[in-house]
């Protein structure tokens, strides 16, 4: 039995828009924070039978196995179970962990391979497994390495390249609070939304841009520079949703709540309490971005402010993990 937990992780310049459905080549660049709380459990063994046998629903998951079995020319079929350390539909990005743990499950699994470094000599690097990973989600493909992750377009699907960004200087480590103002699953999908972002006026000013913020926002981040990151982090959310309300159809996921969530933070920040900066995903519920030292001031105000809220707290974290487990 392998057993694969691989994180979730928050982008703070977003993946939006795919050039390539087919090929999941993304319209831009992206770059995340790796989390450590909220991951993906994944266990699978090969079986004696027909089918592959997931313990969990998911069309997304069972499209994955089969392409990663054609792709990787496996014909021996998996029993795979998998759980979430967190709650679904709370704004975490299930996707991104979830096929993340599929992935890395399955090929230790076809492969034999207990460790990384056993996978590596079996030809599966951490970055040909986040491009299959990728494949299955986008945002799966940077939950393969720790800290900060680059995730380049390049100038061809073939030409994707993702990388930890590098942590010599030592790792900048930041809380996360998700704020859980709705837990109501989504009406449209991601995989949805990307498609229709290319009928936004606001798409081709926005893609225009990338270039010069990423470079901001990744020299921030190796400057271990929170005050300058954060109007960065909050101005690319803010943009991303732009796109996606002026989008036909058009995918709406901010709710009223979190305009005020938006507003409070923003006078508590210039009253000089707080040193925390909001990022939206494809949902109404912010994560914030805050120092650990802080986290829990923080999290007591947000949390006073907004009773009805569920706030899971995350922080940096450090990648995936494996091992092989006797069965019992
Ligand atoms: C991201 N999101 O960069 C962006 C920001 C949500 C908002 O990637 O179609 O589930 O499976 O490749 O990865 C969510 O989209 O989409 C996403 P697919 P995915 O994290």
């Amino acid at each position: 039995m392998f057993k694969a937990e691989v994180p979730s992780n928050i982008a703070l310049v977003k993946y939006w828009g795919k050039r390539d459905e087919r090929l999941q080549w993304p319209a831009n660049d992206s770059l995340s924070m790796t989390l450590d709380v909220a991951r993906t459990v994944t266990r699978a063994r090969l079986v004696d039978a027909a089918e592959h046998h997931l313990d969990f629903g998911g069309e997304k998951a069972e499209r994955h196995l089969a392409y990663l079995a054609a792709e990787l020319g496996q014909t021996a079929k998996l029993g795979v179970t998998s759980s979430n350390t967190f709650p679904t539909a709370c704004g975490i990005a299930s996707s991104a962990s979830g096929l993340g743990a599929l992935t890395l499950a399955a090929v230790a699994a076809w492969s034999g391979s207990a460790t990384f470094a056993e996978l590596e000599q079996k030809g599966f690097s951490r970055h040909r497994l986040a491009l299959l990973a990728g494949k299955g989600s986008g945002s799966a493909s940077r939950s393969f390495a720790g800290g900060y992750v680059h995730w380049r377009a390049g100038a061809s699907a073939g030409e994707q390249d993702i990388r930890q960004l590098t942590e010599e200087r030592g790792r900048f480590d930041l809380c996360d609070l998700i704020v859980v103002l709705s837990a109501e699953p989504k009406k449209v999908s991601s995989t949805e939304a990307h498609r229709s972002a290319w009928s936004s006026p606001l798409f081709a000013a926005r893609l225009a841009g990338i270039p010069e913020r990423l470079q901001a926002v990744r020299d921030a981040v190796l400057a271990h520079d929170l005050e300058r990151l954060g109007p960065l982090v909050e101005a690319e959310a803010l943009e991303m949703h732009a796109v996606m309300l002026t989008s036909t159809p058009k995918a709406e996921y901010v709710l009223p709540e979190t305009s005020r969530f938006i507003t409070w933070l923003r006078a508590e920040r210039r009253r000089g309490d707080a040193a925390a900066f909001f990022t939206l995903d494809a949902g109404p519920n912010p994560p914030v971005l805050c120092r650990p030292e802080d986290a829990d001031r923080l999290q007591a105000r947000i949390q006073r402010e907004f009773p009805t809220a569920r706030i899971i707290r995350d922080r940096t974290g450090s990648g995936p993990s494996l091992a092989k487990e006797n069965l019992t």
